[in-house]
């Protein structure tokens, strides 16, 4: 007689106030168990090995067309992939708008692509680039409701921008419909009037993409929308946040009271402008905003230590390094048409785990937290994911901590054809994945059907709650009893 499915033995568990060495009972797919001596129709031996949660990535691009008109890599079969053998069990891309488009008519396209083929669970943000009256009215609170919690908007990018009106009228439906608001903050005036002149010039290498993207351009934007956001007191995310300057002013705001959060990707802990200044190949190191330099890596070391930044995400943002990705126009391509974006779906977590937690950088609580429990508790899949707890899925990543793994394209399970972290030697590594109870990932094998994974419908989170301050103006309305209508 057997209690449970599945019997994880022995393995030292990251349950949710503890660490320490257990079994797990698993049964219909949910832990069901923690304990000693539990006994399963089919066990598996985690003696000597971490048992953490699934990680989960909140912030990657998916069979996503960008706005240049230029269809990311990775569908959602290889993008899941990747990710499970990564150690990551949930997934959450975007949809797309671009100008002109429905959002209904996009969002109903990403949700076919995904069903047949994503192999662990998902769910959806939005992007919103075409905020007219049936986007914000109609379109936007029906995928709210439907269980798509979060949208992002762009300060810059030519075809995706909004203005500062468009962005409050933005925010008054993030807080009226109950929804997380995910900003892109580089001020796009100084990026485009940089790479004007620097094109006008003939300075077309990649390098000049970074000088172009100055820190000042993502402390600008950062600023500008904290005030917009004080003045609506809609929460905010700051995604992929790169520089010190930036940190500082989500720590600024958070120190008032304002619900501002912040993100941080590999690429910011990891590269720097240098790997960008290689000639052509620099390309495969380019995205928005740029990798900066050593400051730049310990400010996002200390924000991600201090609570500044609250998630690390990947931006997998995978293009190949040819015609049909970073070089349109092959070698004559300019660092404005280059497409952006870098590819870490599957290394995000070893990286981190790596040069972060074996380091000494982050506690193991941390590394968790970071890479999976606070992705679901800022977007509401809490505590069905991120978590070990009797009742949780059964997303589980065991990790060999001593495993030594010299990485290189070829391993990886991306279509991207190539890692800017190529060459380098990680220890510890996630040698078994589960999700839903089922062994996906073992030893280097893929055990997962195509469209296994089902689609997330997320709950409002307390990250979406307005922290409830008035600018003195709104105060004033109200006094008077004029209250805007939002
Ligand atoms: N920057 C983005 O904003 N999105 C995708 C990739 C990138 O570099
Ligand atoms: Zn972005
Ligand atoms: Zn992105």
């Amino acid at each position: 007689m057997t209690d449970f499915d599945l019997v994880i033995r022995g393995g030292t568990v990251a349950g949710a106030s503890e660490v320490r060495v257990c079994d797990i009972g698993i049964t219909g797919g949910r832990i069901a168990a923690l304990g000693a001596g539990l006994s399963g129709a089919t066990t598996l031996d985690a003696r000597g090995k971490l048992v953490l949660p699934g990680g989960i990535d909140s912030h990657c691009h998916v069979e996503q067309l960008s706005s240049m008109g230029v269809m990311c890599a990775d569908d959602f079969y290889s993008a899941s992939v990747s990710a499970a053998f990564g150690g990551t069990t949930t997934i959450i891309p975007f949809c797309a708008q671009h100008r002109g488009d429905s959002l209904a008519v996009v969002l109903a396209d990403y949700h076919d692509k995904a069903r047949t083929k994503a192999v662990v669970d998902y769910g959806f943000h939005l992007i919103i680039a075409n905020p007219d009256a049936a986007t914000l009215d109609t379109d936007l609170p029906a995928a709210i409701a439907s269980g798509i919690r979060s949208f992002k908007i762009f300060m810059t990018y030519e075809r995706m921008r909004l203005h500062d009106e468009q962005i409050l009228d933005v925010m008054a439906a993030a807080r009226r419909d109950g929804a997380l608001l995910m900003v892109h903050a580089e001020n796009h005036g100084m990026i485009s009037w940089l790479a004007g002149r620097l094109l006008k010039q003939g300075n077309a290498a990649p390098r000049y993409h970074a000088i172009c993207h100055t820190r000042g351009s993502e402390a600008e934007a950062i600023q500008r929308i904290v005030a917009l956001a004080e003045l609506m007191d809609c929460p905010i995310l700051i995604v992929h946040v790169s520089t010190a300057e930036g940190i500082e002013a989500i720590r600024t705001a958070r120190a008032r009271g304002l619900q501002v959060l912040g993100e941080t990707c590999p690429q910011y802990l990891f590269l720097t402008a240098k790997d960008i200044d290689r000639g052509l190949e620099g390309a495969m190191f380019c995205c928005s905003p740029p990798p900066r330099d050593a400051a730049g890596q310990e400010a996002c070391w200390q924000g991600l230590k201090d609570g500044a930044l609250q998630v690390y995400s990947s931006d997998h943002a995978p293009y190949r390094f040819d015609a049909t990705g970073k070089l349109p126009k092959g070698a004559q391509t300019t660092f404005k048409e280059m497409a952006n974006g870098v590819p870490g779906l599957e290394l995000r977590l070893p990286l981190l785990f790596s040069e972060g937690y074996l380091k000494g950088r982050l506690t193991l609580r941390e590394f968790i937290d970071l890479g999976s429990t606070r992705h679901a508790q800022t977007y509401g899949i809490y505590p069905q994911k991120g978590v070990i707890a009797i009742g949780a899925d059964a997303d589980l990543a065991i990790w060999d901590p001593e495993k030594r793994v010299h990485i290189s394209a070829a391993m990886l399970h991306d279509n991207a054809g190539y890692t800017p972290y190529a060459g380098r030697e990680l220890t510890g590594w996630p040698v078994t994945v589960l999700s839903r109870g089922e062994v996906i990932v073992h030893e280097g094998k893929l055990n997962a059907a195509r469209g296994r994974g089902r689609f997330l419908a997320r709950a409002m989170s307390d990250a979406s709650r307005p922290a409830g301050k008035q600018v003195p103006e709104m105060a004033q309305l109200a006094e008077w009893n004029t209250p805007l209508q939002l």
